[in-house]
């Protein structure tokens, strides 16, 4: 299914269209340049300095500001039925929240309801979303079970739809168990998507609640009880393994503890080819709110899996997303009000998960990985935009400003401050997880599509303004030949061939004399390891400073000032 086309409305076609950012400090992944930047028709035509534009243009002064790409979340839930309730926060109110706050892309879930095929609740989604949308979105769609069906689902949604991820919970009612997860890895690989799980130990949870709620812990203080660290690290490591056995890739969704960071870790060292998204809550709150006194309070903070007692978890976490153990950062936001988390006020397993963050998860990331001096610019922009683009295959359409790129973009102003309350939010929910964090850095200007959506910091969203992107298979990304091996029977993928070393090792169990060890060529036993057994004239993307646009020959602009290696400068520079 092609998108659809919308017609920009009469009231939206004026100069407002043509747009030149002057004098800021353009800011991509893995540069730093002043140039300025011209806007047409919702894309980036030019680049450069004393450029030749048309009258009427509209001209706005960026000096002492940087000028990002728009933030993309990659993990929300927006009028998600869930635990007997319904999140707050819908497409509008969602998509415009994340305007507020510099984000001009999400990526939300298709649930399937009870016995709802995967394409039916995606024409759901769909429906629910097309008319409401503010900025771009795309799907991914939560799989729940394995069969022949949901296989053939998959293809079609991939094929014709516009779909390259799928979701898998190891918790919750919905969890797959392990041989379902290592045939949906398997589809996915096979189709070129992208696996995404859920990862926490949903059997474990399930005898902690009993055993808690037996004791008479009912409080929310019993979510994290119920759900600790090993919990999370044990399911990480389980599908980590999965996806070893079939050769393929696998996001982990929000990592939340140091255990299951460090487990993720080995496995990226073994040359695995895992991707760890953490969560802004995860990098500014910690599990002492669930022993806040106030029902309400530490209800609102409840998500799965949990904020972490251990108060040095949000360093941790902030720190592997410096050194690109964790690749990027998403909100969750799966909002529901006081009302709603009463429903667990007898028994905490009754809370329905989720928390806020789709507004402020730039500002909150700005203030503790930038402001702090932890990161620079490029890894921010890494982290919370083009790391998201590159994985779901939208790179360098989004994720980055070069000429031909959608004009989303935020215009950050370092020098300004602004405190998070949700008596000023623009999400729907009645409540904040950063309430009363002072941030440095405001997103002034944010332009989506082209239009200015946030002028001077006055919030203009439209609704129905966005549209849904379709996401091609094979992100080059994650489907790099070295780090996917294609092990189908009979094809030669990093010099193994598995049905060759199969026979091998079949004949030296044959040999009369009974006691040979076998040994296996190095290439052959090896993990695909990326410093191992690279093709000679293949590069490898984590040792070099690969970039896909550089591989799409995309036009870049010539004035390079920074050029940081991947994962960005560990330290500030401005
Ligand atoms: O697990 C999730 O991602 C959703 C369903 C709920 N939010 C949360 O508790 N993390
Ligand atoms: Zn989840
Ligand atoms: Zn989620």
């Amino acid at each position: 299914m092609s998108t659809p086309v919308k017609k920009v409305p009469i009231h939206l076609q004026s100069s407002q269209n043509r747009l030149l950012i002057k004098n800021g400090q353009v800011v991509n992944d893995d540069e730093i340049f002043e140039e300025d930047i011209y806007i047409e028709d919702g894309s980036v035509k030019q680049i450069g300095r004393n450029l030749i534009i048309p009258g009427g243009t509209r001209v706005i002064d960026a000096r002492g500001k940087y000028v990002m790409p728009g933030g993309i979340d990659p993990h929300t839930h927006f009028e998600f039925e869930f635990m007997g309730a319904t999140s707050v926060d819908d497409f509008y109110q969602g998509t415009k929240a994340a305007i507020a706050g510099g984000t001009t892309m999400i990526i939300d879930f298709v649930m399937p309801k009870n016995g709802e095929s995967l394409l039916d609740a995606y024409a759901n989604y769909r429906q629910k979303a097309d008319s409401k949308v503010c900025c771009d979105y795309a799907l991914h769609v939560i799989v729940t079970s394995w069969n022949n069906i949901i296989k053939e689902e998959m293809n079609t949604l991939c094929h014709q739809h516009g779909v390259n991820s799928f979701k898998m919970f190891m918790a919750y009612d919905m969890m797959m168990n392990d041989g379902d997860l290592y045939s949906v890895f398997e589809h996915c690989k096979n189709i070129g998507a992208v696996p995404m799980v859920h990862a926490e130990n949903g059997h474990i949870i399930k005898k902690n609640v009993e055993r808690l709620l037996n004791k008479g812990i009912t409080g929310p203080e019993g979510h994290e009880m119920s759900r600790p660290e090993e919990v999370e690290a044990e399911a990480v490591n389980r599908a980590c393994t999965i996806a070893q056995q079939v050769n393929s890739p696998l996001y982990i969704v929000h990592v939340m503890s140091k255990s299951a960071a460090t487990t993720l870790k080995q496995y990226r060292e073994k040359g695995t080819n895992i991707i760890g998204e953490t969560l802004v809550c995860a990098l500014a709150c910690d599990g002492s709110q669930y022993r806040h006194q106030c029902f309400w309070h530490s209800a609102g903070h409840v998500l799965s899996p949990p904020l972490r007692p251990d108060p040095n978890t949000p360093q941790f976490l902030l720190n592997f997303l410096s050194q690109d153990v964790l690749q990027l950062t998403a909100s969750d936001n799966c909002t529901f009000n006081k009302s709603q988390k009463e429903m667990g006020k007898e028994n905490f397993s009754k809370i329905p998960n989720g928390v806020n963050g789709v507004e402020d998860r730039m500002s909150v990331i700005w203030e503790k990985g930038v402001h702090s001096g932890l990161i620079d610019p490029t890894r921010f922009v890494a982290i919370t935009s083009s790391n998201a683009a590159k994985i779901f295959n939208l790179y360098p359409r989004k994720g980055c400003i070069a000429i031909g790129s959608d004009a989303d973009i935020v215009i950050w102003n370092p020098s300004k401050t602004r405190v998070i309350s949700a008596k000023t939010h623009h999400q729907a929910v009645d409540f904040n997880v950063f309430e009363g964090m002072e941030c440095h850095g405001v997103p002034e200007y944010v332009i989506v599509n082209g239009r200015v959506c946030v002028d001077e910091e006055q919030l203009r969203a439209v609704q129905g303004y966005g549209h849904f992107i379709e996401t091609p298979l094979y992100p080059p990304f994650i489907y790099n030949p070295e780090k996917v091996l294609d092990l189908k029977p009979g094809k030669e993928s990093n010099g193994v061939n598995e049905v060759e070393l199969a026979n091998k090792l079949h004949r030296i169990e044959m040999e009369p004399k009974g006691c040979v060890t076998p040994t296996l060529p190095n290439s052959a036993v090896s993990t695909p390891c990326c410093k191992g057994a690279r093709p000679e004239g293949q590069r490898n993307i984590q040792e070099s400073t690969f970039s896909v646009s550089e591989e799409l020959d995309v036009e870049r602009k010539s004035c390079i000032k920074v050029r940081n290696p991947p994962g960005g400068k560990s330290s500030g520079f401005w």
